[in-house]
């Protein structure tokens, strides 16, 4: 048993060991994001995310990230200069359920926003909007408390659908996606933008007409209390 052992190349366990890291760093983010979820539903009466994606990078993707910075594949490398080998997507109905969520993570204790990347502010050259937090949370194994990077994409059904379809466009073309799709991907991009704003304010609209409703409501039971 023990030969067996001795036997496994110290580098894959060493391999194993960071995944194990980067695995238990997004659970623990995963459940603090669900636990906002919950509460959030509580005081607002509806949930901000619609759908919650987790994966973790494929070695293959994590030596491409590492060749696009000419960094050798080490694992030192690896774990200084792939910030995404743990990630996590969540999807939300609304451009303002982002940035609310984006503040309830600012407020949670012992998770460290290193880097916020808006873009839906400034969107990317390719159309894409997102945002993206590049967060920081402790992770405790045996030989101590690890600091573990995991980012979070945070976007919109609509950005959500736009980022899917050109992510498969750009693999079928191999990155270099011919002039004409990639204008019709920006005026895409553009509708994203339109169709976010339009429904954000139909929904503003709507829940301002159930408050005055509802305060009407409340002004009927109080004047009844009044004969009571
Ligand atoms: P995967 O398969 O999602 O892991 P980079 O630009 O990647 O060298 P950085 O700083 O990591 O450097 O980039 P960024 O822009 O903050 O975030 C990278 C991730 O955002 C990508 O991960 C994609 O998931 C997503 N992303 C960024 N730009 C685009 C885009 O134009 N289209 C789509 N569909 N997704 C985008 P990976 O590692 O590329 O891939």
């Amino acid at each position: 048993m023990n030969k067996m052992i001795q036997s496994i190349p110290k580098i894959k366990i060493q391999y194993e060991k960071t995944m194990l890291l980067y695995q238990a760093a997004m659970e623990e983010v995963l459940t603090r994001i669900h636990i906002l979820n919950r509460e959030f539903k509580i005081e607002n009466a509806y949930s901000p995310i619609e759908h919650i994606s987790s994966r973790i990078k494929t070695p293959k993707s994590i030596y491409q990230k590492l060749q696009r910075q000419n960094q050798p594949f080490t694992m030192e490398n690896m774990m200084k200069f792939v910030h995404d080998i743990a990630g996590i997507r969540i999807v939300c109905k609304f451009t303002s359920d982002i940035y609310s969520l984006v503040s309830l993570l600012e407020n949670q204790h012992d998770l460290q926003i290193l880097e916020h990347k808006d873009y839906i502010k400034n969107r990317k050259d390719s159309g894409y909007q997102s945002y993206h937090l590049i967060v920081s949370i402790p992770v405790s194994l045996t030989e101590g408390c690890i600091n573990t990077l995991v980012e979070i994409q945070i976007r919109t059904i609509a950005m959500d659908f736009w980022a899917s379809i050109e992510h498969k466009i750009r693999y079928k073309y191999d990155k270099e996606i011919p002039p004409h799709i990639q204008r019709e991907l920006l005026e895409c991009s553009d509708i994203v933008r339109f169709l976010d704003q339009k429904m954000l304010a139909l929904n503003e609209e709507i829940y301002e007409e159930e408050a005055n409703h509802k305060d009407d409501y409340e002004q009927i039971i109080d004047s009844l209390k009044a004969f009571i």
